[in-house]
Formats: structure tokens, sequence, C-alpha cells
């Protein structure tokens, strides 16, 4: 009997009354670091909640750790352009994913692979999170459209085509926002919150919040208060966001 997967690429989570929120950005298999970022601001599993802009494995040593993270149910990323080679890993571009960080999972097991790919299908394309000053949306690297409804409605279409290929795309891979410096934003939303692009500092763009600032690299995981849209470590005025 053949099995129906629903797989949402949007999923919703209602506001958090019991404790804090936070995103954080992209982690590369450095789950040892993320824990140290979570230990210095307090993070409580019971009540907390942390939202990933994806990108979870390639390059770090700790990509196999991921399936412990996956199962924790305070842990919610979305799938970043890395974690969509896992879910394609049969038919993906194998030579350009190993550059990039991929070998890791060349040496598991075909069963083990199979088991990393059912897990990364699962993982949204979007998330949003209410909260008390509006709405959050997080993708992995920008909302192709003016208006997050519209990213919504298409990411939704029940048509699996190649138009819905091509959003998913942008939504995982495109650095046109930042490279352009565009500033107007994504309509229906409080605040976008994404990662892929790495920087020396967190960075805002009208209301779209870059926060991957190379916890996996020589930087530093920043971990985003979602209530109060505030940076933990916070925002040093006296460095540019940028590399030099
Ligand atoms: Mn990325």
């Amino acid at each position: 009997m053949l099995e129906t997967i629903e797989v949402s690429r949007v999923r919703r989570f209602a506001a958090n009354t019991a404790g804090r929120d936070f995103a954080v950005g992209d982690i590369h298999g450095h789950f040892t670091r993320l824990q140290a970022a979570l230990d210095t601001a307090g993070f409580n599993p019971v009540v907390d909640r942390l939202f990933s802009v994806g990108d979870l494995v390639d390059r770090g040593p700790e990509c196999r750790d991921v399936l412990d993270w996956l199962a924790k149910p305070w842990f919610h990323p979305v799938r970043g352009n890395h974690d969509d080679y896992v879910v394609r890993f049969d038919t993906c571009d194998t030579e350009n994913w190993v550059y990039n960080g991929g070998s890791w999972f060349a040496g598991l097991a075909w069963d083990e692979q199979r088991e990393f790919a059912a897990q990364f299908a699962e993982l949204p394309i979007a998330i949003e999170v209410e909260t008390a000053l509006g709405l959050i949306g997080i993708v992995h690297a920008d909302c192709p459209f003016p208006s997050w409804d519209q990213l919504h409605t298409e990411l939704e279409s029940p048509e699996s085509n190649k138009r819905l290929r091509l959003v998913q795309n942008s939504c995982m891979w495109s650095r046109s926002r930042i490279q352009e410096g565009t500033t107007c934003g994504v309509e229906g939303l409080r605040a976008l919150v994404v990662g892929h692009t790495q920087l020396r500092q967190p960075a805002v763009l009208g209301n779209v919040h870059y926060i991957d600032t190379a916890g996996w690299m020589d930087g530093h995981f920043t971990l985003l208060d979602l209530a109060t849209l505030q940076c933990n470590p916070p925002i040093n005025p006296e460095l540019s966001f940028d590399w030099d």
C-alpha cells in the first residue's frame, strides 16, 4: 500500500505564552557551539523554542548529530539550500555538494542516507510565528515577493510544478535583496528572518533581519529574540555588518 505523506511547505506556530522564542542563523554541523550560545542566553528547553533559518549540515564536524536535534520538540528549522541537497541526494549535483562541504553524507550507508533524506524532506520552506506585536516569517535566504501572503499562497500551491520549484529555490538561495541593498521589506509581516549570507554583525533591511553571523565559521551565533527583535549578543555599533 502506498503511503500518502502530507508535506507542508509552510508551518505556522501560535504565540509562545509560556517562554521565549529565538531564531538562529546557519548552523552547518556546529551543534556544540550552538548549545553554548543557547546556554549563554539562558535558553530553557521546557518553555522556550528555537527556530532555525536552516543550513543545518555540511562543512562542520557534527553533521550526523542533526537527527538528535530534529527530535527535540523545541527545535524548528526551515529548509536551507544545503538541507535541500540532502532531500535530493540521489539526483543532485554530488560533485558540487561535496565541494560545498557535503562529504560527510557520502560517507553514510545507503539506509542512513535515506533516513536523513526522509527527515529533511519534512522541513518546511517557510515558518510563521505569531508574536504579540505581529507575525514573524522565517525562510533560509529570502522572500521573492513583495508580500508574505503571496509567498504563502505560492508555496501552498497543490501543484508541484516548475514554478513552485523556482519559488522554493529563491527562498533557499537568493541573495538579490542584500546584494542590492533593497530596503522595501516584506508586506504582511512584522519581520522576516533569514540567514544564508554570512555577516560580521546582524543586519536589517526594511523589516528583513539577516542573522547569519557565521557561528559555524570564525564568527559567533546570534540569537534573535522574536518578541523584542533584539539580538544576543547585542549588535555592536562599532562594527560594520560586512566583512572587510
Ligand atoms: Mn545557505
